[in-house]
């Protein structure tokens, strides 16, 4: 079986240095030419790029040891079943959950969430509960929260954000109330990059209601050291193929408590304790949130990134991303032509490593297609975040969004692109 971590990241961790071209090296399309020009990939929070050695363990998995998982006896599904188990376990320490079977594995962000809302929200809600969401959702944490309160009663209420895109707090702690069964809100916005101080979130609304807190993680756990018993929530998804994992694979991670008094939210095979025509019974969390044939491969896949990401150091990976966040405005607030959205400010949480951008005279998918040209890979659109982009008064934004792996030449090369872009719409 493939070596758990690169070597690169061990050497990396013990060295002052963050050796960004060695790190490159670990990532095979990163070599790639894009319209004659290298790869300049910048759109990490749509989803980043893989290793080598991810890339291998989901091979490896299928070339060598691929079976069923839970279901045989034979040799084949035993070593597949230990290895999705053991990811499961990898996936626990890395967010510091106390206990693996608090750990399910879902398709991704999306699907944890509709897990939480159906499984957790729809037994709960009752007519005139209320759903406290943010500004700045993702549609994963909108859409899933309004399809069960038409189901129930319930209403989504959202928290308004100050002018810099930051959640206003008081505002929010104004909102809270008896009637406020769930506070559902993003850990870092995937258009803003605010970083939402969920102790804070969670302190106010354990003080003023009985209301579980859901956290939409999909932004955070590839950047920033993420304890999910330090942020003190009840609820927290996030999605391998933004962690540098593989895709199809995700993860909901839930008090074991509130897990183990949830109904299962899909039915099928290896989740039951026993099935006749009039009723079955449901094996204890994890397995009764994972019916059907699991994304084996993938799992183990993510198992692997993890390690990646634990051997480079979070900390090293966020400090990194913050020194090129800083280049990146730096240059950005010269360019008078340029207007970067949200400012959520460096005191407290900072913010993560994405810039939402809009430039004078030039729609955003004219901008990416310029750029596209020169090899730059960044995202223009909603970001799945029409309410935000109501707040904000744009239609779109063009968003560069950085990895551990960008460099401080590839935002140069961002903003001589923009350059460009301003050449041609003058
Ligand atoms: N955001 C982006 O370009 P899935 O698709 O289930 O893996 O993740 C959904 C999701 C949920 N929450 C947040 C904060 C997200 O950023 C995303 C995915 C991508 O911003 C694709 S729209």
């Amino acid at each position: 079986m493939t070596a758990p971590a690169a070597a690169v990241g061990n050497e990396q961790r013990d060295s002052a240095a963050f050796d960004v071209e060695r790190l490159r090296a670990c990532f095979p399309i990163l070599e790639r030419n894009v319209r004659g020009h290298r790869l300049v990939y910048l759109d990490n929070a749509a989803s980043a790029q893989r290793p080598e050695v991810v890339i291998e363990a989901v091979s490896d998995c299928y070339r060598t040891y691929y079976a069923n998982a839970h279901r045989g006896v034979h040799a084949l599904s035993e070593q597949s079943t230990d290895a999705y188990e053991a990811a499961r376990g990898k996936l626990a320490r890395f967010i510091g959950a106390p206990d693996s079977h608090e750990v399910v594995f879902t398709r991704g962000t999306t699907e944890s969430l509709n897990l939480v809302a159906q499984s957790y929200g729809r037994p709960r809600l009752e007519p005139g509960d209320e759903v406290l969401l943010t500004e700045m959702e993702h549609h994963s944490n909108i859409v899933p929260w309004q399809l069960v309160c038409e189901q129930t009663g319930a209403r989504v209420l959202a928290a308004p954000l100050t002018d810099d895109g930051e959640l206003d707090l008081d505002r929010f702690a104004g909102m809270l109330n008896e009637r406020t069964r769930v506070v559902a809100l993003a850990h870092v916005s995937n258009a803003l990059g605010t970083v939402n101080d969920i102790p804070a979130v969670v302190e106010l609304t354990r003080s003023r209601s009985d209301a579980a807190v859901v956290v939409d993680g999909a932004q955070a756990v590839p950047h920033m050291a993420v304890d999910v018993a330090a942020l003190g929530c009840d609820f927290y998804a996030f999605s391998g193929h933004k962690m540098y994992g593989p895709g199809g694979i995700g993860v909901l991670w839930g008090r074991h408590e509130l897990l183990a008094a949830m109904p299962p939210y899909h039915g099928g095979g290896a989740m039951i304790t026993r099935v006749t025509f009039e009723r079955s019974g449901y094996m204890a969390p994890p397995q009764r949130f994972e019916a059907g044939t699991p994304a084996i491969a993938p799992a183990i896949g993510l198992g692997v990134a993890v390690e990646f990401l634990e051997s480079i150091g979070l900390e090293r990976i966020e400090r990194h991303e913050h020194e090129l966040l800083s280049h990146t405005m730096e240059v950005l607030n010269d360019l008078p032509w340029v207007n970067v959205l949200g400012h959520a400010s460096n005191a407290g949480p900072v913010r993560a490593a994405v810039v939402s951008l809009v430039i004078d005279g030039a729609h955003p998918h004219d901008v990416a297609t310029i750029l596209d040209e020169q090899g730059i890979a960044i995202r223009a659109g909603h970001h799945c975040a029409q309410p935000l982009m109501d707040r904000l008064g744009v239609p779109a934004t063009v968003r560069a969004s950085f990895g551990m792996y960008n460099t401080h030449e590839e935002v140069d090369l961002l903003v001589s692109g923009l350059h460009e872009v301003r050449r041609i719409f003058g």
